[in-house]
């Protein structure tokens, strides 16, 4: 009944904000359960944004989102943490500094996690000749280098970076509590409220957990950017990037029972294209600092290549948690990741109902895998438009 309620909420809190129900809920989202559930929906909705942060990036946007929504009395911001992913803390958390400080939101906190993975870093020159060039490997390539660079050397001061930061450095500083302990404390402090948006490397969320298990109970949930759930991987060819930067470390995470977990996975993520013409959209109704910024940073781009496009992934996680209704299809399935050390090392596996197999009742699931809602499309149209106006907004 816990799983069922779980799927329900989700349910519920989409149905709330919805005008016209487009959303294909779950089977399962009864009515009556959909009554029941409607208590467990948090009347604050509060976020942490856990995150590999860059600069303009799909991190930064969701960043911009919720310090909107915040602004609006959508929900309550309560901080960023910064962990490993696309790129290592000490730069992510210049970044983040720095872009809240330039839209005017110094007053929202930054706490610098860890971006050493739980088993520590890997040899990528290694694993590339063994199991073959990744596509992507985030922080651990060097650019310039045009190789894997040394982990040893990585930076770690976010006030001394090696490079001057694309913004220069923000005057705010991080605070100095440790990331995890930000999660845990503010998490007990509004039981029941607290979403952690996990948009890098699992790594401070399973530290988190593990210091203090308590945090599942009293977390309104986590929602996920990660995993290459039924398509192909962006990193080797079975795991999407931040799930195969620190596989252990989701892994620990997901297998938590929390109340509530949403998978937007790359099934999704890597099928919603950024455009000029939503850009141009933005730059018609830009205003605010976001939108200048955005303006401005992009506008080579669309100039260079007026084709160009790409994926938003971790922008997707904030529209479908401030508006439910953007969220046309989520499965459920139990989903985990592979540990295994060897070529498909942080792939997303999932199990859903089969002749052997219950999602709902879990008969036949594997041990310590937990129930997850998994996006699997969205409404594009309401997406752009939610995008769009969050951005453009003057609060
Ligand atoms: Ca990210």
């Amino acid at each position: 009944m816990k799983r069922k309620l779980m799927a329900a909420t989700l349910a519920v809190s989409m149905a709330a904000s919805m005008a016209v129900p487009a959303v294909s809920f779950a089977e399962e989202a009864t009515t009556e359960a959909a009554v029941e559930a409607t208590a467990e929906t948090p009347e604050v909705k509060r976020a942490i944004l856990d995150t590999d942060m860059s600069y303009l990036n799909d991190d930064a946007i969701v960043m911009f989102m919720l310090a909107q929504a915040d602004s609006l009395g959508e929900c309550d911001f309560l901080g960023v943490t910064t962990v490993g992913g696309n790129t290592f803390c000490a730069p992510g958390t210049t970044a983040a500094l720095r872009q809240l400080e330039l839209i005017g939101r110094s007053d929202i906190p930054v706490y610098m996690g860890t971006d050493i993975p739980l088993m520590g870093f890997r040899n990528m020159e290694a694993e590339s000749q063994i199991w073959g060039m990744p596509e992507y490997s985030g922080a651990y390539w060097d650019w310039d280098e045009k190789t894997f660079g040394d982990v040893t050397k990585r930076p770690t001061d976010y006030k001394n970076l090696p490079s001057e930061p694309k913004y220069g450095y923000a005057e705010t500083e991080a605070q100095d509590e440790h990331a995890i302990d930000f999660i845990i404390e503010q998490v007990h402090k509004y039981p029941g409220e607290v979403t952690i948006f996990v948009i890098g490397a699992g790594t401070n969320m399973a530290l988190a957990v593990r210091k203090d298990p308590t945090i599942v109970e009293d977390a309104a949930g986590v929602i996920y950017m990660g995993g290459a759930v039924d398509v192909p991987g962006n990193c080797n060819t079975t795991a999407e990037f931040n799930w195969y930067y620190d596989p252990e470390g989701i892994r620990i995470c997901l297998n938590a029972e929390w109340k509530n977990q949403l998978v937007v996975p790359n099934d999704i993520a890597e099928a919603v294209f950024y455009t000029k013409d939503v850009y141009d959209r933005i730059v018609e109704k830009q205003g605010n600092e976001i939108s200048k910024l955005i303006v401005e940073g992009q506008a080579q781009r669309f100039e260079e290549n007026p084709e160009a496009s790409s994926y938003v992934w971790d922008s997707i996680t904030a529209a479908v948690w401030l508006h439910p209704e953007i969220a046309t299809d989520i499965q459920e399935r139990y989903l985990t990741v592979d540990t295994n050390y060897g070529p498909g090392y942080g792939n997303a596996i999932s199990w859903w109902t089969s002749r052997n197999r219950d999602v709902e009742t879990g008969e036949g699931m594997p041990y310590g895998v937990q129930k997850c809602d998994i996006l699997f499309d969205i409404d594009r149209e309401a997406f752009w438009d939610f995008y769009v106006d969050i951005l453009t907004t003057n609060v």
